[in-house]
């Protein structure tokens, strides 16, 4: 299945914290990394109090089913010592599913498409650089979803 993980960072070398990230999808023998963003530079959402987040999409192909993926993403967070203090917190990393081939779930643990996908521009763009024709469930071509949300403020580095 290919599916495409959203992943930031605002805390502890946030570059690196990504890195980090990317090379475990890369040695999990259950997938395959297929592909990942330029590393895009953006201030907090709401302009929350806090440093600026790095984030990357990138895309996989795996065996895993999504919520065996849902845990090896936590396990992931929780190897690179995530802390869940405060809703909307900083964060050493965060890694969401955004897509999982063309699929619509909703259960407790995991909504995909990833809910807020269509607001944020700074998981948009760099979906949009690692696959500009694709077609998000329920919601169309990524470009039409590009027009729609302000870009200002999220720089690529
Ligand atoms: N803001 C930005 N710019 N990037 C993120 O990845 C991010 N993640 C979050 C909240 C706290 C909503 N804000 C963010 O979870």
């Amino acid at each position: 299945m290919l599916a495409y993980i959203g992943l930031g960072s605002n805390l502890e070398g946030p570059k690196n914290q990504i890195k980090r990230a990317l090379n475990a999808l890369s040695d999990n023998q259950e997938m395959e990394l297929i592909s990942s963003s330029s590393f895009y530079e953006s201030k907090p959402l709401l302009d929350i109090p806090g440093p600026k987040y790095i984030n990357s999409v990138c895309k996989i192909n795996t065996k895993l089913s999504a919520l065996a993926l849902l845990d090896f993403c936590q396990e992931i967070e929780e190897s690179q010592h995530r802390v869940r203090e405060v809703k909307w917190g900083s964060r050493t990393i965060d890694l969401d599913i955004l897509l999982y081939g063309g699929q619509a779930i909703s259960n407790k643990r995991l909504t995909i498409p990833h809910p807020e996908l269509v607001n944020r521009a700074f998981v948009l763009l760099p979906l949009f650089e690692i696959e500009p024709m694709i077609n998000i469930p329920f919601l169309g071509p990524i470009k039409n979803l590009l027009d729609r949300v302000n870009k200002l403020d999220v720089e690529i580095i």
